[in-house]
């Protein structure tokens, strides 16, 4: 149902630069009454200008749809930007701009290692719960926004979301949602839901996301999520296209009682328009308060360059929604990245988005990679995590009251993180002074800390490895707690996830560490580099930890 007013022979087709506002392109969110009526009489002021083209079209045919887009002659449309600004039918009019991705420098690969899991203590999370469905038995979803995804990686095996409502190719919107063949998502580009290859998106996807435990690859922070994938080009308005999917698939969800829709529990977007302000796009904006009253978390990514972006703005990281985490990049060190935003207004916490391993749509099927794009979807992965946690009283807060729930969270994951630091100069001073928090993600204390908020959170074992690995030429060592009495697996992989070494070894009651004879295991493997990071992973029944160490063969 695109109204096409086409009275031009000629068209005026600019060439735009990224962060650039689109002076002729509009999006318009309308009060939800009478929409058609409050369309013809917009028409209706168009056309009193002769000879000028303009195009209405909706952001989508579901039956709700209060957004439109509308292009207007590059000579009129500053004319029309004031007559829309008063137009009492329009709740919110922005100008579209063109988007930049917030990634992804190459690197080089000599030192593979996924390191942040340890930082980030994802091991001792997972420990708790490697993700899947929640409580009440509904699947989490995380929804990515980003420019294409290699569907068929070896990584992402059984990792998408799948719409129960749809069948997928025979050109018909099943579930009536207003999206013709919405499998595993929606792409806004091509409007259809043919999802097709990018370097940028499959580089996200599997930082939040790639199977983990499946002996391939990585393992993203969530082990068993699902993705819903939203393809958008590098233009506001189909983002917010997808963010408007995103939100009435979840309303969906809840409103079907979970037999339609999805349930998204975060979104995360690794791209923006730097130095504008959230002001000049309430439209997109909003989208954060709306999704967030129906239990979505959003994660936004800030630039990657050494701004304050409360001063030189940045969108979306100045939207003022509660519901929006903007995370800026940290390294190894635990220091944020020279070329990483800032803003102790905007920028919520750091994760760490440095010389991060990941899947690839290339020849190499996965490569290092550094940029706050990396950042968000490792915050939206934990996010995810945090949902399948044995926490009844949660679970149950967020079925009755999603959006308090999700401030919550909100407010967990940044308290729990660790304090880190910034470069000034050549002295170290605390991130605090630039960000609302200060700290770094610690996935691990989020769950401690969900565990103290909701009293009910069942969490098995107090199994830990409390020293670090320690080896010599023929075996290796390090000292655990625990309260069971049960006998010890310990099993060592290295960074792709390859079993290297299993053995039992016999519960002692009394001594606090176990010594492992391993000669040249890592030589018989024939799979390991000379100097590389493995993980001693320690079962104990139900219970596992496991912990990260950087071992170097010594010739
Ligand atoms: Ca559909
Ligand atoms: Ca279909
Ligand atoms: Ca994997």
């Amino acid at each position: 149902m695109i109204k096409r007013f086409l009275l031009l022979s000629v068209l005026f087709l600019p060439i735009f630069l990224s962060g650039q506002i689109i002076q002729n392109e509009f999006v318009l969110e309308f009060h939800h009454q009478n929409i058609q009526k409050h369309i013809q009489d917009l028409s209706g002021k168009l056309s009193v200008r002769q000879n000028l083209f303009f195009e209405v079209a909706p952001f989508s045919n579901h039956p709700k749809n209060e957004y439109y887009t509308l292009k207007v002659d590059m000579e009129a449309s500053e004319e029309w930007y004031h007559v829309l600004l008063h137009d009492k039918n329009i709740i919110n009019v922005e100008r579209a701009a063109v988007t930049e991705n917030r990634n992804t420098r190459p690197n080089d690969p000599q030192l593979v290692s996924q390191w942040y899991l340890e930082t980030i203590k994802a091991f001792d999370a997972w420990s708790i719960t490697k993700g899947g469905p929640d409580l009440n038995g509904n699947e989490i979803v995380i929804a990515i926004l980003d420019d294409g995804f290699l569907l068929s990686h070896e990584d992402f095996a059984d990792i998408f979301y799948t719409n129960p409502g749809e069948i997928p190719g025979d050109g018909i919107d099943n579930d009536a949602n207003g999206f013709i063949d919405d499998v595993n998502g929606f792409n806004f580009d091509t409007n259809n839901g043919t999802i097709t290859a990018e370097t940028h998106g499959t580089q996200v996807l599997g930082a939040a996301a790639a199977k983990g435990n499946n002996g391939r690859g990585i393992s993203g922070i969530n082990w068993n999520a699902k993705v819903m994938l939203c393809q958008v080009p590098l233009r506001t308005t189909e983002v917010q296209k997808a963010y408007d999917y995103v939100f009435k698939m979840k309303s969906l969800y809840l409103e079907s009682g979970g037999t339609k829709g999805a349930n998204i529990v975060t979104v995360s977007y690794s791209a923006g328009v730097a130095n504008r302000f959230g002001s000049e796009f309430p439209v997109w904006c909003s989208l954060y308060d709306k999704m967030g009253e129906k239990g979505i978390l959003s994660v936004g990514a800030c630039p990657n360059s050494n701004d304050n972006i409360d001063v030189v703005g940045d969108v979306p990281s100045t939207c003022e929604s509660k519901y929006l985490i903007v995370v800026t990049n940290s390294d190894d060190k635990d220091v944020k990245v020279r070329e990483a935003g800032f803003g102790s207004k905007h920028v919520d916490m750091a994760v760490p988005g440095e010389d991060i391993l990941t899947t690839n749509d290339g020849i190499s099927k996965y490569s290092l990679v550094s940029g706050t794009s990396l950042s968000a979807p490792i915050l939206a992965g934990s996010i995810s995590l945090l949902h399948s946690m044995e926490c009844a009283s949660f679970t149950e807060d967020y079925t009755n009251n999603p959006g308090n729930t999700t401030l919550m969270l909100k407010d967990i994951l940044l308290s729990s993180g660790d304090p880190i630091s910034y470069r000034s100069g050549s002295v170290l001073k605390p991130l605090s002074e630039i960000t609302v928090s200060g700290n770094r993600l610690n996935v691990h204390n989020a769950m401690l800390e969900m565990t103290r908020v909701y009293n009910d959170c069942i969490i098995k074992g107090p199994l830990e490895i409390t020293s670090p690995v320690s080896l010599t030429e023929d075996s290796f060592s390090f000292r655990y707690k625990t309260e069971s009495e049960e006998n010890l697996e310990v099993v060592i992989f290295d960074i792709l996830g390859r079993l290297l070494f299993k053995t039992e070894i016999p519960f002692t009651k009394g001594q606090p560490y176990i010594t492992v004879e391993a000669p040249n295991l890592l030589y018989e493997s024939q799979k390991v580099q000379q100097h590389q990071i493995l993980f001693v992973g320690l079962i104990q029944g139900k219970q596992k930890t496991g912990k990260g160490f950087f071992y170097t063969i010594s010739n």
